[in-house]
């Protein structure tokens, strides 16, 4: 694989990407960083890039020069289907296809857990298990995955779309010892999904070695993502607490948790 010069974040301006800024820094000659809001000053190899990715020709603009793409630009939880259609789905095509016209070779697509929030947390579930978005930003996140799986495809983009659990620098309740994706192995798994040899579309959890941990994660090691940390750690800390976990039952139930319990009507039994 020839090396990878520019490689671009979007939503740069984020918490993942912030850990990622940190973590890739010096890796690769070039880091572009883009968000619609301002991203703090740049230091050496980092270039600073506004862009509203709804906006093509401004997206056509971005991909410039790029490698590999790390995308995490678009809105990061529940919101109204006019922003929802913006930001993510209209920002996600429009980010595909400027990065095959321009040329790209690989997409990290930053997809979510809430693709697959309506299930319960007993079940054990693996990257091909059907989806059951649970919100209007998870509906976003399947149309992003199959997104990539169509410029795959159909134009031969190298994608893996990561579902992200919680990634945070510490798990914040008892619902994220299962979900946690700690800053460390973030990195881990980025690197290692930039620089795996033969990609051509796959999906992983992006999530750690979680000892609750609810997703069958064995195809990380087909990319060669091995996590080393482990939400366990906090486990006594947080279900100590007098409550480990706040949401009414639904959210507690489903792996989704609060994005699932929110808007839910009716009977939780037709699940
Ligand atoms: C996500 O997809 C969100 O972007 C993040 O804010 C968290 O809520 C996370 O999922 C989670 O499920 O914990």
């Amino acid at each position: 694989m020839t090396p990878l010069n520019r490689i671009l974040i979007t939503g740069a301006a984020g918490g993942v990407a912030k850990f990622l800024r940190t973590g890739l820094r010096g890796r690769y000659p070039r880091l572009r960083l883009s968000d619609v809001a301002t991203v703090s000053a740049s230091v050496d190899g980092e270039e600073i890039d506004q862009t509203d990715l709804s906006d093509f020709a401004a997206v056509m603009r971005m991909m410039d020069g790029v490698d590999a793409v790390i995308h995490l630009g678009a809105l990061s939880v529940e919101n109204n289907w006019e922003a929802i259609l913006q930001a993510n789905i209209i920002g996600t095509y429009n980010l595909f296809e400027a990065a095959r016209r321009q040329g790209v070779r690989r997409i990290l697509f930053a997809s979510s857990n809430h693709v697959i929030g309506f299930y319960d947390r007993g079940k054990k579930l693996n990257p091909w298990s059907p989806p059951r978005p649970d919100s209007r930003y998870g509906l976003s996140k399947a149309f992003g995955e199959d997104t990539g799986r169509y410029f795959a495809d159909k134009f031969g983009l190298e994608v893996l779309a990561i579902r992200i659990g919680s990634c945070f620098e510490k798990p914040a309740n008892a619902r994220m010892l299962s979900t946690w994706l700690s800053p460390a192995d973030a990195v881990r798994l980025v690197i290692a999904g930039l620089e795996t040899p033969n990609l051509h579309f796959d999906i992983i959890y992006g999530v750690s070695d979680n000892t609750r941990g609810w997703w069958d994660n064995n195809g990380a090691a087909r990319i060669g993502y091995e996590p080393r940390d482990n939400a366990e750690i906090f486990a006594a800390e947080i279900l100590g607490r007098a409550v480990p976990e706040d949401g009414d039952a639904v959210a507690l139930r489903l792996q989704g948790g609060h994005f699932a319990a929110h808007e839910f009507s009716g009977n939780p039994n037709r699940l």
